[in-house]
């Protein structure tokens, strides 16, 4: 018989750290509402939920790494705002943080959850902050639920 596993969206017992940008902060403060409202209304009580606020999203990846390695949290979710109209080094910052947080899941074997946003215009952040395209801090929180929850039942 085949063995197969599915996560299930819910926030378990398990705790989450929530790395969120200041870089942007009206786009990423909606961003972790959306992220905290998710995760509540899956189950998770506030004593499961450990939020950090850094400068930008530059410096994500390092504090990400460090909860991930602590070995507190079912999963760090990552939340940051980079829009490129603002900076002539958008293409660096988004291929640091996309590489620093895919390294994380691996190097630590705790899910790092990508809830940066990478847009061309602030428009298209707004959209994705609880507007038009949803919320992409309760996407990010979906899947760390689900991914927490399969990595549970491994
Ligand atoms: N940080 C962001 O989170 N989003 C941006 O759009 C952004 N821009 O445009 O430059 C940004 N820059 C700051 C960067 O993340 C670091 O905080 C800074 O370079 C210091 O290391």
């Amino acid at each position: 018989m085949i063995k197969e596993i599915k996560g299930q969206v819910t926030a378990g017992k398990g705790s989450y750290a929530i790395v969120v940008s200041r870089f942007n902060e009206f786009i990423t403060g909606k961003l972790l509402s959306g992220t905290i409202d998710c995760l509540r209304r899956h189950g998770a009580g506030d004593e499961q939920l450990y939020v950090v606020w850094v400068p930008g999203a530059c410096e994500i990846t390092v504090t990400a790494k460090k909860l991930a390695q602590s070995g507190k949290y079912a999963a760090v979710i990552c939340l940051g705002a980079v829009i490129r109209g603002q900076t002539g080094h958008y293409d660096y910052v988004c291929q640091q943080v996309v590489r620093g947080i895919g390294q994380i899941n691996y190097e630590s074997g705790v899910p790092a959850i990508f809830g940066v946003l990478t847009c061309d215009t602030l428009e298209q952040a707004v959209d994705r902050a609880g507007t038009k395209m949803g919320n992409a801090g309760a996407d990010a929180a979906m899947t760390a639920m689900e991914i927490a929850n399969v990595m549970d039942q491994i």
